[in-house]
């Protein structure tokens, strides 16, 4: 499968501040790790972080007829951005939505995902792990 990993704003800061909430693992680390993880499935994965949403838009868009599934960690925007919703819903490719930590046992207004809603599920508070549990559901998807 082809993947398309894609993160919000700040998730380009990934173990350089709080890692009480979001871990010791940089995003260079993470995406290796993800690139490594599809290898070993025999598939390809490509991240993209931007800390702009329509950047993050125009990815959705032109990920139509070129990945076969994304994952995406919205951030912030995963709270308020119909623009992002309203993508995801335009095209045909499947979405999981990851947070790294669990977004309900933060504050209120983080219970909320406008995004989720355009998405095949969501997976939150599992880490980084969540990443790789989207995506091994892909896979266990494609095999039936
Ligand atoms: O838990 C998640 O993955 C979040 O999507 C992370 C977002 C937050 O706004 C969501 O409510 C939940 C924030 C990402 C910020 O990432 C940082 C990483 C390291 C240092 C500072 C921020």
């Amino acid at each position: 499968m082809k993947f398309l990993i894609i993160n919000g704003p700040n998730l380009n800061l990934l173990g350089q501040r709080e890692p009480g909430i979001y871990g010791e693992n940089t995003y260079e680390s993470l995406c290796l790790r993800l690139k490594a993880f599809a290898a070993e499935h025999g598939s390809t994965a490509e991240c993209f972080q931007s800390n702009h949403e329509g950047a993050i838009v125009d990815a959705i868009q032109a990920a139509q007829g070129v990945y076969d599934a994304i994952v995406m960690n919205p951030g912030a925007y995963t709270h308020y951005s119909v623009a992002i919703l309203d993508a995801l819903k335009a095209v045909s490719v499947p979405c999981v939505e990851v947070h790294i930590s669990n977004i309900h046992q933060r504050e209120e207004f983080r219970h909320k995902s406008v995004t989720a809603a355009g998405c095949v599920g969501q997976i939150c508070g599992l880490g980084l792990y969540g990443y790789e549990a989207a995506m091994s559901y892909f896979l266990s998807r494609q095999e039936g």
